[in-house]
């Protein structure tokens, strides 16, 4: 059983510090209560969940770091936000500043933490160690695993704080997080705001067991209940798991039992609290009960905490008024920090071209891989270069791999940098999130392209986003490789194209490379890029032979298409294996006097309209070609754009050859009839130049 530990301990700390404590949930409070007012006059828009109530947990336990300990934290962030910001502002003016630029950003103005792009529910505050809120309940637990996982493979000796709520507790994310932190003993503190209600549903009705702190042991840590209406109790039992965490001994989860002053969200009525219960809570307020010790011990003077509350009202009043006074973002400024700037060269650029041509001839400077080994060859080339880049992934260790694309590393570089995870899709994502963000570049294997939807809410929500909605303030330099592609009769679970998903989300670069070639100096590219990328290789390629440069280190800048064969009837734009099958159809048709262009997009995301526009320009006919389902497929959507731009310059409507929107089936003439075939292809081209 989890223990519990009981308040009311003596003083332990100076008189500055614990009337700063005492201020930091007065700014808490008052910040919210306005917050409350702002909402209600519709100064701030959208959905603020307010913190009042709870302000003991996030400064109590946030009073326990380091000043380069990192949190991660939720869409009732804002406590989360002031006390980590707060404990590190060594004037006044600055608790000043970071004041007004959490309003600001509540108020969605330029002057905010995030620019105006994330406001209250998304709120970080990078540079002083706050990873960032999300919206999506338990979707910071694996992010703050990972955060973790960077601090002990970097040796730093910090610790990560992971607030979240006992609804969070309920997620498939709390359990794989815990999970892997526990087997990989990592430093972290999970801190359970227990408020008795997730929304509306009470704890009792969303779990057997009530004390969410009892599920550590099954995890491999301690777990405590402590008072989350005292300061400091949490700043006691917190204080210890993180002196746990630094020696080296692993993560605790400390769950507060704490209150709510308003309802979930201003809309919310509280019709399942009574007026009973919500007074007993507010008896027990942690401002005034803490206030009253520190006078009741001779800490200070009834004149002293009075002085405080004065001191935070006006603070708030200057807050308000800055945030209200601060422009609001340009929206000419709306595409800023979706990505994190391109770093290639021009000299990059004029090098791969060289490469690629001389690999094209073969010959001398070049030699003979398997697309397997030249995979194996970038994350080789890449981990020496850099001590920043890992592997996770299921089975990536001694086995290499489900397609043996990282097999020999693991005796190379050592279970430390090609780690086996468990099979927590979600937290292979989300902790490739966390590492990226604290400062590692993890290149993270999720076996199969159908389970990257596992992880879809870590990889699209917080990933691709966290820069855009950290207004810029961080990067997630990651990578998933994964690979999809029908070719092995193993039906509709193991064999989907599912890029057009991919696409979908900004903030994230989809790869899908089809040689050898392509596949080393993407691949290497990707790893360097500072942006996340979604990296598909083609489970019927890893056995394909192609060139690659003699030991020559080399990157493929993104956003540069490839044009496989040369031709002047018509163009047919594809990726991954298909360039293949396209490259064997339009070899047939040239035996019929019809000269096909193929062009290998190479990267889907950032996409190579410069190389399109010049082939539709020559050809005046298009074929796209896919592997995944027809409709919404990809291909569909590089339709849409050759007709908005390119439309004056078309001879015929645009074809496009997909697989049949059918769940990929395993018996494998129904399996080849699902996707295109040569024949097929070579239907469409002959449908384009009728
Ligand atoms: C994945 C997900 N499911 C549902 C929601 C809607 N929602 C937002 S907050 C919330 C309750 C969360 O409860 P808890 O984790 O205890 O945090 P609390 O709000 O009590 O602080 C719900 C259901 C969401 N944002 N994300």
């Amino acid at each position: 059983m989890s223990k519990k530990t009981s308040t009311r301990k003596k003083f332990d700390l100076p008189k500055e510090q614990a009337l700063d404590l005492l201020q930091q949930m007065w700014e808490i409070r008052m910040f919210e209560d306005k917050v409350y007012d702002l909402l209600g006059q519709n100064v701030i828009k959208g959905a603020s969940h307010l913190y009042a109530g709870e302000e003991a947990v996030a400064v109590g336990a946030i009073a326990a770091l380091q000043d380069d300990d990192l949190i991660t934290s939720t869409h009732r962030g804002h406590g989360h936000c002031h006390a980590r910001g707060a404990a590190l502002t060594k004037t006044a003016e600055a608790r000043q500043e970071h004041y007004n630029r959490m309003m600001a950003e509540l108020c969605g103005r330029a002057t905010g933490y995030c620019g105006g792009r994330g406001g209250s529910m998304h709120i970080a505050d990078v540079e002083h160690g706050n990873l960032g809120a999300t919206g999506i309940v338990g979707g910071n637990i694996p992010v703050a695993a990972g955060a973790a996982l960077a601090q002990q493979m970097q040796n730093t000796g910090r610790v990560v704080l992971c607030f979240f709520g006992d609804g969070a507790s309920q997620t498939g994310n709390f359990h794989e997080a815990l999970n892997l932190a526990g087997l990989w003993q990592l430093p972290v503190v999970f801190i359970v705001e227990n408020n008795l209600y997730g929304m509306s549903v009470p704890l009792k009705n969303a779990a057997a067991k009530l004390d969410v702190a009892d599920r550590a042991r099954a995890y491999g840590m301690p777990g405590e209940v402590v008072d989350g209406m005292d300061v400091l109790a949490v700043r006691e039992a917190v204080g210890r798991a993180i002196e746990r965490a630094r020696k080296g001994e692993g993560p605790s989860l400390i769950e507060c039992k704490a209150y709510r002053w308003y309802g979930h969200s201003r809309s919310d009525p509280r019709k399942y609290r009574t007026k009973q219960e919500e007074a007993e809570w507010k008896a027990r307020d942690p401002i005034p009960n803490f206030a009253a010790r520190l006078v009741e011990a001779g800490i200070a003077t009834e004149a002293e905490v009075d002085e405080v509350e004065q001191k935070v009202e006006q603070a708030i009043e200057e807050a308000t008024e800055f945030a209200l006074n601060s422009p609001t973002p340009p929206v000419e400024e709306l595409e800023r920090y979706v990505y994190a700037p391109f770093k290639w060269t021009e000299e990059d650029y004029a090098r791969e071209r060289r490469l690629r041509e001389l690999c094209r001839e073969g010959g001398p400077g070049t030699r003979k891989v398997l697309y397997r080994e030249a995979l194996q060859e970038a994350a080789r080339e890449e981990m020496k270069r850099d001590p920043s880049v890992f592997i996770m992934g299921e089975d990536v260790g001694l086995y290499g791999g489900a397609y043996g694309a990282t097999k020999g590393l693991f005796d190379e570089f050592g279970g430390e940098r090609v780690r086996d995870t468990p099979i927590s899709e979600a937290t292979i994502g989300g902790a490739a999130v966390g590492a990226a963000m604290a400062g590692m570049r993890p290149i993270a294997e999720i076996m199969y392209v159908d389970f990257t939807p596992l992880a879809m809410d870590q990889i699209a929500n917080q990933g691709a986003k966290n820069r855009y909605m950290f207004g810029g303030k961080t990067i997630v330099p990651m990578v998933i490789r994964t690979e999809g592609g029908a070719g092995r009769c193993i039906a509709a679970h193991h064999s989907q194209s599912l890029e057009a998903l991919w696409t979908h989300f900004p903030g994230i670069y989809v790869v899908m490379p089809s040689t050898p070639f392509d596949a080393k100096g993407l691949l290497k590219a990707a790893i360097r890029d500072d942006n996340p990328v979604m990296f598909i290789e083609h489970k019927m390629l890893y056995g394909v032979e192609g060139v690659v440069p003699d030991g020559d280190d080399y990157v493929i800048p993104f956003g540069v298409a490839d044009v496989k064969r040369e031709g002047t009837d018509v163009t047919v734009i594809t990726y991954s294996r298909m360039v293949l099958n396209a490259l064997d159809a339009a070899e047939k048709l040239a035996e019929e006097g019809i000269s096909v262009e193929v062009i290998d997009l190479r990267t889907l995301k950032p996409l190579d309209m410069d190389t399109v526009a010049a082939s539709v320009i020559k050809t005046g006919r298009v074929v796209g070609v896919s592997e995944g389902y027809k409709t919404g497929s990809f291909i569909s959507e590089l339709a849409m754009v050759i007709q908005e731009q390119l439309f004056d310059w078309l001879d015929a409507p645009i074809a496009r050859v997909c697989a049949a929107d059918v769940p990929v089936p395993m018996s494998e003439p129904l399996e080849d009839a699902a996707i295109p075939s040569v024949e097929r292809i070579a239907a469409g081209i002959r449908e384009a130049l009728r």
